[in-house]
């Protein structure tokens, strides 16, 4: 059965079939960065404080699952994404861009947050004041320890600002890093083994307690596996405290759409949780 770890103000919650225990955690980055995670959880989880008051605490002191971790992301790794960035880029020349790294042999990888940018869920995201087309990216998101194994699963928001994107491929940079542009969380899933190969991927947006948009995918349409997209990212970098990889979106929201200041943005993974943020 898998654990879930939660990163709260006063320590680790981790969960076990709906029981939740606090864990003695003096290190976060020590303790989730070892490939053998599962293993470890399975040792410590019955020595570890009963909790039941977990629904308030992860109400009120609910964190990111991040610490001295990077947060990287691949790109155009499903077929719908390459659609969309070739239509928002058509004007600017660079869509044949997006359809060639979708069939290259080297995947797009970009970096996309520190821990300092990234919030979870309950927190604010944010859009930038100088974009005018901005869209959520839900992505399934690996924890990979500093040796290169996926120890964990999480969910990402890859929070994207079309208009800069559009405007000019070399933009990515900005229209992906800013105060706030990514979201991870509720919590990392740790298996025994890895069954996310065909995990559903579904959001919504609520504005003025509306649906604005509802949307769902498979991870199983990913044009890339994920132990690929790992073994590109760590050939010639290093991560002494484990690194997130979110590992693209397979959902883009139509061209008419762009979230707004107020929007609730919902992803949900069942084996995970819900992602829940609001934008600024
Ligand atoms: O190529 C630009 C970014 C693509 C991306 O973030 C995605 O496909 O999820
Ligand atoms: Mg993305």
């Amino acid at each position: 059965m898998p654990f879930k770890i939660y990163r709260i103000t006063t320590g680790v919650l981790v969960e076990k079939g709906g029981e939740f225990r606090r864990l003695n955690v003096p290190d976060w980055n020590a303790f989730v960065n070892d490939d053998f995670l599962y293993e470890k959880l399975t040792a410590q989880f019955l020595k570890g404080q009963f909790e039941v008051h977990a629904e308030l605490i992860l109400r009120d002191e609910l964190l990111a699952p991040i610490d001295k971790q990077e947060v990287w992301a691949a790109g155009v790794t499903y077929l719908r994404s390459r659609e969309a960035r070739v239509e928002e880029s058509k004007h600017s020349g660079g869509e044949s861009f997006y359809d060639k790294v979708y069939v290259a042999e080297r995947p797009e990888l970009f970096f996309k947050a520190t821990a300092q940018r990234t919030v979870g869920s309950g927190a604010k995201v944010n859009i930038r004041k100088d974009s005018t087309w901005d869209v959520p990216e839900p992505e399934l998101t690996l924890f990979i320890t500093s040796n290169g194994r996926i120890v964990g699963h999480t969910i990402g928001n890859d929070m994207s600002s079309r208009s800069i994107e559009g405007e000019n491929p070399l933009y990515l940079p900005q229209a992906k890093v800013f105060e706030k542009c990514a979201a991870l969380g509720p919590c990392i899933v740790v298996s025994p083994t890895p069954f996310f190969s065909d995990a559903t991927i579904d959001m919504e947006i609520w504005r003025d307690q509306t649906r604005a948009f509802t949307g769902s995918v498979q991870s199983s349409q990913m044009k890339r596996a994920p132990a690929e997209l790992v073994e590109y990212l760590f050939s010639e970098c290093e991560f002494p405290y484990g690194c997130f990889l979110m590992t693209g979106t397979g959902m883009v929201p139509p061209n008419d759409f762009t979230l707004k200041s107020g929007d609730e943005i919902r992803i949900s993974i069942a084996e995970i949780g819900t992602l829940v943020n609001t934008v600024a």
